[in-house]
């Protein structure tokens, strides 16, 4: 009984002196390991008479027990105190400026993707994304685009190998199968804009494989051609940051929109810099349309019950006439200091309240 009582008090005693984890376990191992102390006494219960035996075994047991827990007590104790000592060394001062060469810049069409995002943003649109590798459905046949038509073959289009009896999957050719899958799986009205890579298998000084797109949808009832003209002259004095912009709308055609146009503004020339909203010259800005008939019914919408209009444009091409960048090569080069020089601050969100640029 006192070999219980002394044992015990003195590894509580050696467990609370110990300093460190090093410590701690010698301490452990002294008492619990298996040429312990503690294990030494419950080898004893082995030669006791099993009254003995009734009597002695729950007290070592509780020994063990108490030990153990100390222990583990102990540990936790010494591991948080470890902690706060290394969280001490290791402090960083977060009001330190970064040093320059590790400072970072958003890329002008993350620039452009936002700014175009706040603009329709604050005319009720929402942000919807899709897959870069589609189906022929979406990227095509539900756009209206027929079976076996030329213009498949005019978007120069990326196709995956084809699977078994399969049909092979496309890198999307624009963003309109977001449309598609928006008008599928959801119902009118829609204000939509879908931002993201598309791919063409085109490559010169003024096209690159891959190139960023901002397509829109509106599907309301009773939408016609007024709405659409109003939403982007708005959208173009917008993003251009002036008050007044001449614009005109010259018929095109797309498969998808009937009737199609595509979107001049008027421009001048200082120097490199163009200027958008007035000028001598007419500019090719961005592609629309009343999106067909044949296009809502093959998303399950009645066309004499909704109607709406869509537009597209490229977003590398609007950062070039917005911030002056004339050679597209350099936008996806990845090279810091050219994003340095046109970048932007991240942490700077464009709004159309607190200013776009
Ligand atoms: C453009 C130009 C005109 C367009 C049409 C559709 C949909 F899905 F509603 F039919 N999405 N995007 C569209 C219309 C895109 O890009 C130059």
């Amino acid at each position: 009984m006192s070999d219980i009582n002394t044992i015990e008090s003195e590894a509580l005693k050696a467990i609370d002196a110990a300093g460190d984890l090093a410590a701690l376990d010698a301490v452990r191992v002294a008492e619990l390991g298996k040429k312990g102390r503690v294990s030494g006494l419950m080898k004893t219960l082995g030669r006791m008479s099993p009254e003995e035996r009734q009597e002695m075994g729950p007290k070592l047991n509780a020994l063990k027990n108490r030990v153990a827990e100390a222990v583990e007590i102990r540990k936790g104790a010494l591991e948080a105190a470890a902690l706060e000592a290394q969280l001490a060394t290791e402090t960083l001062d977060m009001t330190l400026p970064p040093r320059p060469e590790h400072v970072g810049a958003l890329h002008p069409v993350m620039q452009v993707f936002e700014e175009v995002a706040a603009i329709f943003g604050d005319m009720g649109f929402s942000v919807a994304e899709g897959p870069d590798i589609e189906d022929d459905w979406h990227n095509f046949t539900a756009l209206n685009f027929p079976e076996g038509h030329p213009a498949r073959e005019t978007h120069d289009t990326f196709f995956m190998e084809a699977p078994e009896g399969g049909a092979p999957k496309v890198l999307r050719t624009h963003t309109s199968p977001v449309q598609i899958r928006t008008m599928t799986n959801g119902k009118p009205p829609i204000r939509i804009i879908a931002p993201g890579r598309v791919y063409r298998n085109d490559w010169d000084a003024t096209h690159t494989p891959m190139f960023h797109q901002v397509e829109g949808l509106v599907i309301e009832k009773g939408i016609h051609m007024g709405h659409l003209k109003g939403c982007l002259i708005d959208f173009v004095k917008a993003f251009f940051e002036v008050d007044d912009v001449e614009a005109r709308f010259r018929p095109h055609f797309f498969p998808f929109t009937e009737p199609s146009a595509e979107m001049d503004v008027k421009y001048t020339k200082d120097g490199q810099t163009i200027k958008i909203g007035a000028g001598d010259s007419w500019m090719e800005i961005l592609g629309s349309g009343m999106v067909h008939p044949n296009v809502l019914r093959n998303c399950g919408i009645d066309p004499d019950e909704y109607q709406g209009f869509a537009f597209g444009m490229g977003i590398d091409r609007l950062a070039m006439l917005k911030y002056g960048m004339p050679d597209l090569r350099p936008y996806f080069e990845a090279d810091a200091a050219w994003t340095r020089h046109y970048g932007f601050k991240p942490w700077l969100t464009p709004s159309v309240s607190g200013g776009l640029s």
